[in-house]
């Protein structure tokens, strides 16, 4: 079952345009800027279009093409902000947050992406 969304969240209210955001890049299905409270040089929010609270509830429900689009939209975002492997660069970290003992605070799905300084240990 999917999971019940609170269409009040602050990510919803972004994809409706009521909040303005930093536009890093945008697709069908997928839209990315920068987070509010940046933990490191670069750091980008990629959020679904659709209404999916988590991480298992994207993978879970999500269509392919939903999938795809969100996926396609996170390496675009590794290339453009210089962080991607592919381009030759040190890397990143992808993180997502989940529920209580994930700590997370917004409850849409969202990826972290972030880099441009070498990362700290995983678990805090
Ligand atoms: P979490 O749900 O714990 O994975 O983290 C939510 C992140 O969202 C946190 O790093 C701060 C960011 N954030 C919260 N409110 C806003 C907002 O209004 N705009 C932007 N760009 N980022 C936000």
């Amino acid at each position: 079952m999917p999971l019940a969304y609170d269409d009040t969240n602050i990510f919803a209210r972004i994809l409706r345009g009521e909040i303005p955001c930093t536009k890093v890049a945008e697709n069908d299905h997928a839209l990315a800027f920068r987070d509010i409270a940046p933990k490191a040089p670069v750091h980008v929010l990629v959020i679904p279009k659709g209404a999916y609270v988590s991480f298992d509830d994207f993978a879970a429900h999500a269509s392919d093409a939903e999938i795809a689009g969100f996926t396609r939209l996170c390496a675009e975002v590794c290339r453009s902000e210089g962080v991607g492997l592919e381009g030759g660069n040190p890397g990143f970290r992808a993180i997502t947050n989940a529920g209580p003992h994930g700590v997370q605070e917004v409850p849409h799905y969202h990826l972290h992406i972030m880099g441009g300084r070498m990362m700290g240990p995983m678990v805090s």
